[in-house]
């Protein structure tokens, strides 16, 4: 069985969690302390950094990047018939997704409402490209079928949904498309295999404790808007 190894409030991880999810591919965790690493995952990681997946045969693969694209060529692409330009657009968008994975967690853990905002403007200004591209015609990104980009962006989505549900604040306000897309592609996939069990409380308790989102930030966000105040 695949091997993956993990750190649990990691959103590279999510992606290939979410990934292997969708496929249905088995799979075990192994949870690992980054501040602490083994030797034996330092030797099988060059980056030092999780995702590691240790596939059937025994064979160590490293970055998410990678590893999504060996899931596709190994167990089959989501979707059929795929030109090169598509793909080549395809791969843009989910960079453009996962290149803002570190910029949400800075976000989050911002102690402060003017780090916040400073934090938070490229990561909405992301989720506002997503909204101009969005049809709002169809489920998810491309039409209706679930696509690598809807899965690249899913750590995003989830961590946007959970920060909703526990402060009112809404990275996507203002965007309905873009919240609809999240409601669902959250709603196409088993959302809990893709993460530990004690996700929701590990996240509540790096994110939303002693940080300016966790201590009860109630008002609108200036400009940015937010929260249900003018959100919704
Ligand atoms: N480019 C890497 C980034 C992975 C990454 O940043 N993982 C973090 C945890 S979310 C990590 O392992 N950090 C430990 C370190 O950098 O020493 C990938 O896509 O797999």
């Amino acid at each position: 069985m695949i091997k993956l190894i993990s750190f649990k409030i990691c959103p590279f991880v999510q992606r290939v969690t979410a990934a292997l999810e969708v496929k249905k591919i088995p799979f075990e965790v192994e949870y690992i302390n980054l501040k602490d690493k083994p030797q034996w995952f330092l030797d099988l990681a060059p980056n030092g950094q999780v995702p590691v997946m240790v596939t059937e045969a025994g064979t160590a693969l490293f970055e998410s990047d990678a590893i999504i694209e060996y899931i596709r060529d190994e167990y089959g692409p989501l979707e059929d018939k795929v030109s090169n330009e598509q793909r080549a657009q395809d791969r843009a968008w989910s960079y453009l997704g996962s290149k803002h994975y570190l910029v949400q967690c800075g976000t989050m853990s911002s102690k402060d409402r003017e780090t916040f905002i400073k934090r938070s403007e490229k990561l909405v200004a992301a989720f506002a490209k997503v909204e101009a591209q969005l049809s709002g015609k169809t489920q998810f990104f491309k039409s209706d079928e679930l696509s690598n980009v809807d899965i690249a962006w899913v750590p995003l989505l989830h961590r946007a949904a959970i920060v909703k549900k526990y402060t009112d604040y809404d990275f996507l306000c203002g965007l309905p498309k873009a919240q609809a897309w999240q409601k669902n592609v959250l709603g196409s996939l088993a959302i809990e295999n893709t993460v530990s069990e004690d996700f929701e409380p590990l996240f509540k308790n790096f994110y939303l404790t002693n940080t300016y989102l966790g201590d009860g930030q109630d008002v609108p966000l200036g400009d940015t808007c937010g929260s249900s105040a003018c959100c919704g």
